[in-house]
């Protein structure tokens, strides 16, 4: 989709213009969207403090100067969770790990795990590629004392020959300045592949599947997300401006009916609330009003079945 107010500029004549792809990869919850939406100025990728939030990859288009930067936002990679779901998930960032020109791979100024572990044994090395690969400390505004960021930044930089190393807060907005000019030097010289007022690859019927999933994962317990899929089922704009209302009837899949129970709440106050953050967030984004009716349905073990991963476009 394209952005409402375009405020980019176009190369002048004489400049070279450059485009590459830039995947954010990282453990769960690191931080990838958050950064992503940063980058952007605008929301296109939900976020919550709950692992594992984004399921599909997603890419945001930045075009400054005669720069267009196109942000791949992957799924977390992770080691715990073996279903079928998981495992497309993984192979999101292996794929994108192999097909971008830049790659970020974040980590968390405060903790260290085996998750970024196994990330890290995955990311190319110089001796096969020579694609650079930008250490990002993301959550430096969680640290009280920034002297505690030096082991982490030598230890990093002795496990991989980073490009950069650049500690900065996606959420506060800290230094996210300093990545960019980095992520630029890496660019190839290369038209771009989108119109300059381009946001994002994905169209807004999948946006608005993604932000009642984000509502769902913050709004409900540490069950619930994970069990549940989204699907727009009719997205109808009325006129022909992007300014037009939008109609959405979307459907929320659940594996059993005490969570369908759940997800309705007490006279359907939870669903209520869910679809109505959503809409909220669909305004903000598309720019004009949105009439959005969520209905709840039963399907067992739709997390486990490849088949049906694959009718739901997983
Ligand atoms: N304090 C602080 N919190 C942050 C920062 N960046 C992200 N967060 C929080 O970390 C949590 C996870 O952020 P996400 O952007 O959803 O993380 P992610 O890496 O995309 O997670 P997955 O999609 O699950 O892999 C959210 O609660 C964010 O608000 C930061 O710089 N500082
Ligand atoms: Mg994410």
């Amino acid at each position: 989709m394209r952005s409402v107010s375009d405020t980019t500029s176009m190369p002048s004549e004489k400049e070279t213009t450059r485009c590459g792809f830039i995947a954010l990869v990282g453990r769960p919850s690191v931080g990838k969207s958050t950064l992503l939406n940063r980058l952007l100025g605008a929301k296109i990728s939900i976020t919550s403090s709950k692992p594992q939030t984004t399921r599909q990859r997603i890419t945001g288009v930045l075009t400054e100067g005669a720069n267009q930067f196109l942000f791949v936002d992957t799924p977390g990679f992770q080691t715990k969770h073996k279903s079928a779901l998981n495992k497309r998930m993984n192979q999101a960032v292996r794929d994108a790990l192999a097909e971008v020109d830049v790659v970020v791979a974040l980590f968390d100024a405060v903790r260290h795990t085996d998750a970024d572990e196994t990330l890290l044994s995955l990311l190319p090395t110089n001796e096969k590629t020579d694609k650079p690969v930008i250490a990002v400390l993301n959550k430096v505004d969680l640290l009280a004392d920034k002297t505690a960021l030096l082991p982490r930044l030598d230890a990093l930089s002795k496990r991989h020959p980073f490009a950069a190393l650049i500690p900065l807060s996606a959420e506060k907005g800290m230094q996210v300045d300093a990545l960019k000019t980095e992520m630029a030097k890496h660019l190839p010289a290369m038209p771009w592949l989108y119109p300059q007022d381009e946001l994002t690859d994905r169209d807004e019927r999948f946006l608005a599947a993604e932000f009642i999933r984000e509502k769902i994962f913050r709004l409900l317990g540490d069950e619930i997300p994970y069990s549940t899929h989204v699907v727009v089922e009719t997205f109808e704009l009325e006129g022909n401006s992007e300014h037009s209302l939008r109609r959405i009837q979307a459907r929320v899949y659940v594996e059993r009916d005490s969570q369908r129970a759940i997800l309705l709440g007490h006279q359907g106050q939870t669903m209520k609330r869910i679809a109505t953050e959503a809409r909220q967030e669909m305004e903000r984004l598309f720019g004009g009003k949105v009439y959005l009716v969520v209905l709840v349905q039963v399907k067992p073990g739709w997390k486990d079945n490849p088949r049906t991963l694959q009718h739901m476009g997983l």
